[in-house]
C-alpha cells in the first residue's frame, strides 16, 4: 500500500492542467504521499463521526427532540473530500458539499485550522455548526449552501456560467474550478437535468461534479443499476464522463486470468444484492456474492480465501486515494466541457453501519464510538486534537492551510452608482411592464450602471419587455455568433459582450442563475446588477430555487410579469394569485408592486442601489472560524433590506394623471419617501372628512388602482370621504408594523404605529383593501390600524375573459369596492 500517490497522479495532473494564474504548486511539497492522506482521512472520518455523536449523546437539549446527523452519508465522502482538500484544490476553487456531509466539511476546516475547536461539539446547536452547509449561518467559509437536494448541487454550474460572463466582460479572474459533491439520489431531482440541459451551461470546462455513488438514498438501496443511464444523459448533454469504480485490488484481480468474469458479474449484479454483502461475515460473503453468478466467477473466487474475498469484492475506487486523484486530474485536463465523475463509494465506509440499507440516519452506539477511538489510538483526552504538527500529516495540513488561503475580495463595488431615478416621463396610459422595460433601457445608457446590468429570462425576454434592453446590450454568448435574422424590432445579436443571458424554459434555472449572478461579488470578485424576468404565475415553478438563492445571500432583482387575473384573456392557468403572499413572506426578499410608472422608476432604482451595495458590504465577510454577527435570528428588526427584490408587474396600461396629481400635491421629496416606504395617499379626502363626511380608506395595490379611484369618486358623490391609498410595497409596510410589534413584545412596552403606516393612514377609519392577488395579502391592515377591514382579492382560480369580466367575477370592480366600503363602515 503506502506508495507515493502523487508520483503518478500529480504527474498526470501537471502534464494535463493548464497554467494557473494563482497556482499553489501542489507537487513537490514533502509529505503528500498516500500514507499521509490515509492518516488524514482516518482523522477526518473520526471527527465527522464524533461531531455527530457528541451532538446526539453529549448535549442535553432539554426538549427530547432527536438531534440527528448523518454518520453514514458523511463517511461515504470522507475519502473523496480528503483527496480534494488535501490533495487537489487550489485557493481559488469553489466547492458545494452534499448536505449530509457537512460534518466532513467542518472536520476538514478544523484540521486546516479554519474552525475553532469549540465548534466541534455544536453541530445543530443554536449558533453552532449548521446541520447542512450554510453560506450565511456557518462559522467557516462555505461557498455554496446546500440542504434541499439537487439545488446546491447545480449551483456551481451557474457560478461557473457567471464566471464565464464576468471574465468575458471584466477581464479574466484567476481560474477557479467549480466543484459539486453530489449524493447519487440527488440525480433524481429534475432541476439537475434542467441545469445540465440548458445551452447557457454548455462547455463550462471548469466544472466538476463528483457523484457519491453509494447506491443508497434515504429509504432504501436504489433498485437496479442506473449509472449507465445517467452517464448517457450526461454524455448526450456534452459532458465529459469519468468513473472511479474499482479499487486497485479489484483492478489487479481483473487483470488475472478469469478476472474478466469477476468484473462482468460485479457490473451486472443488482445494487440490492451487492449492497447486502457489507453486513455479512466473510464466509457468508462468498455465498451471497456467488448467488446467481456464472460458474467462471465461482471458480475464480474459489482460489481466494474468505478473509480476502470480502474486502476484495467491496474494494471501490471512491475509497482509493490514488484512483481518485488520477480521476480528478483526468477531469482537470478536460477544459472544453464540464466533467462528471462517478465515484463508487460505501455509505458508512469504515463504520460498523457500512452498507446497511437502513443506515441513513443510524448513529453509532457509545460502545462503538469507544472502539473506534481506541482503534485510532486516540483517548478521551486527545480525541478532539488537530493533527500533531510534528508528524508528516500535521505538516501537510499546515502546508495545505497556506495553499488554500483565500485571496481577499479586491473589488469594492464603488464604481457602480445607480441614480435615484431615470426620470421616466409617462404622459399616456402605460403599464408597469412597459415602464420597466423603458427604465432598463435608460439605465443601460449610464456608464456607472449599464456595464453592470445583466438580464436573464427563461424564454420570456421579449414577452416581458426586455427587447429594448436586448437591442441595446445584446445577448451573451461565449463566442460571437452570426445572426440570421434581420428583424429590426428585435436584433438578438449574440456575442461575448452581450448582457442578456437567455435560458430555456426552466424557472429553476432562472432562479439558480440569478442566485449565482447575485453572488458574483463574492464568488467571482465582481459586483453585478442581475435582473431576471418571468411570467408571474411561474415564479412558483422556480420557488425552491428562489428560496435557495436568497437563503444563500444572493442579491438580485426579479420581475414577475404579467400577473394576476389582469392578464385576463390568458385564463386560469396563467393567472397568479398567491405570488404576492409569497413575495411578502419570503425572508431576504422585498416585494414591490407599484401601479404608476414614476413610482416604479423610483422603486426600481432604489432596489438597484441596494443590490449594488452587495459588493461594498459583503454579507458573509467576517473573521474566518467565527460565527457571523448575530442578532436574534430571522427577526424582522435585525433583517435590514440586504436581500433581493421581487417586482410584481402588469401589462394593463393605466392613466398616469392621478399620480401626477399626487406629485403636485405632495412634492417629489415627500412622495418619493412615501412610495419607497410602501404607501402614500393617492387621493386625500381629509377635507371632506373634516367637513363631517364619514371617512374610509380604499387601499389598492397595482393594476386595480383605476377601479379603486372610480369607487372613491362614487363614494364621494354619496357623501363619504374616501381616501385612496396606493400600496407600493405591502411587504415594507408589513415589516414596519412587525418591527414595532416585536420591539414591543421583546421590551414589554406598548407598540406604536410605525411611521410608514401613520403617514399613509393618519386617521382612524375603516379600510377596504383591493388587490389582484389573494385577499389575504393585505388583510392584516385592519389589525395593524385597529379598524374594521374588508379585503377584496382573488381567492379562487380564474378563467379567460376581459379585464372587466374578471374583475367583476372576483369583486374587484368599482361597484364591489363601493359595497365593500359601505360594509366596512357598517362594521365600525
Ligand atoms: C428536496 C429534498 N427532498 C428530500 C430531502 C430529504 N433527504 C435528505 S437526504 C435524502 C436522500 C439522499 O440520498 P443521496 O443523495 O444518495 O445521499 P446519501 O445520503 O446516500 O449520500 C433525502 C430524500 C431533502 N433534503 N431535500
Ligand atoms: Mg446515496
Amino acid at each position: 500500500m503506502h506508495d507515493t500517490i502523487s508520483a503518478q497522479a500529480a504527474q498526470a495532473a501537471q502534464a494535463a492542467a493548464p497554467a494557473r494564474p494563482s497556482g499553489t504548486g501542489r507537487a513537490g511539497v514533502p509529505g503528500c504521499d498516500q500514507a499521509v492522506l490515509e492518516e488524514i482521512q482516518q482523522r477526518v472520518l473520526w471527527l465527522a463521526t464524533r461531531i455527530i455523536d457528541a451532538a446526539n449523546h453529549e448535549r442535553d437539549t432539554g426538549d427530547g427532540v432527536k438531534v440527528g446527523g448523518h454518520q453514514a452519508s458523511s463517511a461515504s465522502l470522507v475519502t473523496v473530500m480528503t483527496a480534494l482538500y488535501f490533495g487537489y484544490l487550489d485557493a481559488a476553487d469553489r466547492v458545494s458539499v452534499k448536505p449530509h456531509a457537512s460534518p466532513v466539511f467542518h472536520a476538514i476546516q478544523y484540521l486546516l485550522g479554519n474552525l475553532d475547536r469549540s465548534y466541534l461539539t455544536t453541530l445543530r446547536a443554536f449558533g453552532g455548526l449548521q446541520s447542512y452547509p450554510s453560506r450565511t449561518k456557518d462559522p467557516d467559509t462555505v461557498d455554496f449552501s446546500t440542504g434541499s437536494v439537487g439545488l446546491g448541487a447545480a449551483a456551481p454550474l451557474f457560478a461557473a456560467a457567471t464566471r464565464r460572463y464576468v471574465d468575458a466582460h471584466f477581464g479574466p479572474r484567476p481560474r477557479s474550478r467549480f466543484i459539486a459533491l453530489i449524493g447519487d439520489a440527488e440525480l433524481d431531482e429534475g432541476n439537475i437535468w434542467e441545469a445540465v440541459a440548458d445551452p447557457a451551461t454548455d462547455g463550462l470546462g471548469d466544472v466538476l461534479w463528483i457523484v457519491d455513488v453509494n447506491r443508497q438514498s434515504l429509504d432504501r438501496v436504489v433498485p437496479g443499476v442506473r449509472i449507465a443511464q445517467w452517464e448517457q444523459q450526461f454524455s448526450a448533454a456534452g459532458w465529459h464522463v469519468v468513473e472511479a469504480k474499482y479499487g486497485q485490488a479489484l483492478q489487479r484481480a481483473f487483470a488475472q486470468p478469469g478476472g474478466d468474469s469477476l468484473r462482468g458479474w460485479i457490473d451486472a449484479m443488482p445494487n440490492e444484492q451487492y449492497q447486502s454483502l457489507f453486513g455479512l461475515e466473510p464466509a457468508a460473503v462468498r455465498e451471497r456474492f456467488g448467488d446467481g453468478a456464472p460458474p467462471e466467477v465461482q471458480q475464480f473466487c474459489a482460489g481466494i480465501p474468505d478473509a480476502e474475498l470480502a474486502p476484495l469484492v467491496t474494494d471501490l475506487a471512491g475509497h482509493d486515494m490514488g484512483s481518485l486523484l488520477a480521476a480528478f486530474a483526468e477531469c482537470d485536463a478536460e477544459t472544453g466541457r464540464p466533467s462528471v465523475l462517478f465515484a463508487y463509494t460505501i455509505k458508512g465506509w469504515g463504520l460498523p453501519i457500512a452498507g446497511n440499507p437502513r443506515n441513513h440516519s443510524a448513529l453509532l452506539t457509545t460502545a462503538q464510538i469507544s472502539q473506534m477511538r481506541e482503534r485510532l489510538g486516540l483517548t478521551t483526552a486527545t480525541e478532539w486534537d488537530r493533527l500533531d504538527p510534528m508528524t508528516p500529516a500535521g505538516q501537510w495540513a499546515a502546508a495545505r492551510r497556506e495553499q488554500l488561503l483565500r485571496v481577499p475580495i479586491s473589488h469594492t463595488g464603488n464604481e457602480v452608482a445607480v441614480p435615484d431615478a431615470v426620470g421616466l416621463r409617462a404622459a399616456r396610459p402605460i403599464s408597469t411592464q412597459e415602464a420597466f422595460g423603458r427604465i432598463l433601457v435608460d439605465l443601460s445608457r449610464s456608464e456607472s450602471v449599464g456595464p453592470y446590468l445583466v438580464t436573464t429570462a427563461p424564454d420570456v425576454a421579449t414577452s416581458t419587455n426586455l427587447a429594448g434592453f436586448i437591442n441595446r446590450a445584446g445577448v451573451f454568448s461565449p463566442v460571437p455568433r452570426r445572426s440570421w435574422s434581420e428583424d429590426p424590432v428585435l436584433k438578438w445579436a449574440e456575442g461575448p459582450d452581450g448582457q442578456h443571458i437567455e435560458l430555456g424554459i426552466s424557472e429553476m434555472n432562472l432562479f439558480l442563475l440569478l442566485g449565482q449572478l447575485g453572488l458574483s461579488w463574492d464568488l467571482s470578485d465582481q459586483p453585478l446588477l442581475p435582473v431576471g424576468t418571468v411570467y408571474d404565475p411561474f415564479v412558483l415553478r422556480g420557488l425552491d430555487a428562489f428560496i435557495y438563492s436568497v437563503y444563500s445571500g444572493a442579491r438580485f432583482i426579479v420581475a414577475g410579469t404579467p400577473s394576476g387575473v389582469t392578464l385576463a384573456p390568458e385564463g386560469g392557468a396563467h393567472q397568479s394569485t398567491i405570488t404576492a403572499s409569497v413575495g411578502l413572506e419570503l425572508p431576504n426578499v422585498t416585494f414591490i408592486e407599484p401601479a404608476y410608472a414614476v413610482a416604479l422608476d423610483w422603486l426600481l432604482c432604489g432596489a438597484l442601489q441596494s443590490v449594488a451595495s452587495a459588493g461594498q458590504r459583503p454579507a458573509t465577510a467576517r473573521t474566518p472560524g467565527t460565527r457571523p454577527a448575530d442578532g436574534r435570528a430571522g427577526s424582522p428588526e435585525t433583517a435590514p433590506e440586504a436581500g433581493s427584490y421581487y417586482f410584481r408587474l402588469t401589462t394593463r396600461g393605466i392613466e398616469q394623471a392621478p399620480f401626477q396629481a399626487a406629485r403636485d400635491r405632495l412634492g417629489d421629496a415627500i412622495l418619493r419617501r412615501q412610495v419607497l416606504a410602501g404607501a402614500y395617499r393617492l387621493v386625500d379626502a381629509a377635507d371632506a372628512a373634516a367637513a363631517g363626511a364619514p371617512p374610509v380608506y380604499l387601499v389598492g395595490c397595482g393594476a386595480v388602482l383605476p377601479e379603486v379611484l372610480q369607487a372613491a369618486a362614487e363614494l364621494s358623490e354619496e357623501g363619504i370621504a374616501a381616501t385612496v391609498v396606493d400600496v407600493t410595497s405591502a411587504d415594507r409596510l408589513y415589516r414596519a408594523w412587525q418591527r414595532t410589534l416585536r420591539q414591543g413584545v421583546r421590551t414589554a412596552t406598548a407598540p406604536s404605529i410605525p411611521g410608514a403606516l401613520r403617514s399613509a393612514f393618519p386617521d382612524r377609519a375603516p379600510v377596504v383593501t383591493v388587490h389582484d392577488a389573494a385577499s389575504h395579502t393585505m388583510s392584516w391592515l385592519g389589525s395593524a390600524l385597529g379598524v374594521p377591514a374588508v379585503s377584496l382579492g382573488v381567492d379562487t382560480f380564474g378563467q379567460s375573459g376581459a379585464v372587466a369580466d374578471l374583475y367583476r367575477a372576483h369583486d374587484l370592480d368599482a361597484g364591489s369596492i363601493v359595497n365593500a366600503a359601505l360594509a366596512a363602515l357598517s362594521l365600525r
